[in-house]
């Protein structure tokens, strides 16, 4: 090798052994084997070498270039691993660290007293049943024997959509609906939003009702009470004294609601029974003939019984809460406790 070239590759050798970085080797790079580089600028002098020595120093050159070449792409290689290698070391997972928590979420608590209710009845054979919530002025009052004059139909109670148009006050249209398309014997729940205009502790301005309607020939009001009392005793507890109040509805005749022993201080009185030691948890009746023969039924043949329930005031007496509005601010503060 001549004495250039070894002078070359020792320089070459001094300055890779200092070069650290990707982008120290790059610039060697371009510094020993680029277009001007200096193994190139040699070759380009080549005339000045004897032509005898030429080939020689030709290869030697090239054998040179090839060894930077290949020293810069080795050390290339070490840095892209090591690179690699701190990555991977900072971005270790340690497997035994414990996992976040999943958060459960609950259903809400009118939506669990609806599920039992429901639960309870379709163990007795009944199906569910659901229909609009804006419903005709026929369906909410006319069908169900509330006449025109009716206090239930005050525009204070109600809301109208038109002169025909309410938004229901209750879910007996649904059942309405249903005996016109179907024959009995019919046992049928119908839960779902119902709307008045009220608005208080007790009262808001959509709600949730569950009634219930069974029609067959010979039904009795033992019948009523026989089911009621089931219902009530699987709902509250095998032990739990019922007593049935004559009542009024214009839609059932006899009528009666229905009552409990006090959940909360066993009858011995307290404020949510307001001192009377009862809580009134249904209305019910037999289903007035007048209703029948809207829906074209034989009222010779057929008696049924109905009942109603609001699902706020279940649900309120179930987990003591003493203001209906808490049920409808969303505040998970109050819906995770159920
Ligand atoms: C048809 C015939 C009769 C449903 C009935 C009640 C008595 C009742 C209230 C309970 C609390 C409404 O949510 S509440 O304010 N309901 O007292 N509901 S009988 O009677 C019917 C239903 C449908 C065809």
């Amino acid at each position: 090798m001549t004495g250039e070239l070894e002078t070359l590759r020792k320089q070459a050798d001094d300055e890779l052994l200092k070069a650290e970085t990707e982008a120290e080797l790059q610039i060697l790079r371009t510094r020993y084997l680029g277009r001007k580089g200096l193994i190139t600028g040699l070759l380009r002098n080549i005339a000045r070498v004897l032509p005898a020595d030429r080939a020689l120093f030709g290869k030697e050159c090239n054998e040179l270039k090839d060894e930077i070449s290949a020293r810069i792409d080795t050390m290339l290689a070490d840095i892209a691993v090591s690179k690699k290698r701190k990555a991977l070391d900072s971005e270790r997972i340690d497997v035994t660290l414990p996992g976040r928590g999943i958060r459960y979420g609950s259903l809400h608590p009118v939506t669990q007293v609806r599920e039992e209710i429901c639960g309870i009845f379709a163990g007795l054979g009944f199906s569910i049943v659901e229909g609009p919530e804006v419903e005709l002025d026929y369906y909410n009052f006319e069908a169900l024997n509330i006449p025109r004059d009716h206090p239930a139909r005050d525009m204070q109670d109600t809301f109208y959509v038109d002169e025909n148009t309410v938004l229901r006050t209750h879910t007996s249209p649904v059942q309405v609906r249903t005996m016109e398309k179907r024959r009995p014997p019919i046992r049928i729940l119908s839960p779902g939003r119902v709307y008045r205009r009220d608005s208080d502790v007790s009262h808001t301005p959509m709600f949730h009702q569950i009634e219930g309607l069974l029609v067959d020939e010979g039904i009795t009001f033992g019948d009523l009470k026989g089911v009621l009392t089931v219902f009530l005793r699987q709902m509250f507890g095998e032990e739990t004294a019922l007593r049935f109040r004559p009542s009024f509805f214009p839609f059932t005749e006899p009528s009666a609601e229905v009552d409990i022993r006090c959940v909360i201080c066993k009858g011995r009185g307290c404020r949510v029974c307001k001192q009377s030691g009862w809580l009134e948890i249904l209305g019910s009746g037999m289903v007035d003939p007048e209703v029948f023969k809207n829906v074209g039924y034989d009222t010779e043949k057929l008696t049924g019984f109905a009942f109603g329930l609001g699902l706020e005031r279940i649900a309120m007496l179930k987990f003591g809460i003493s203001d209906i509005r808490l049920f409808f601010e969303n505040d998970l503060r109050f819906l995770n406790q159920f």
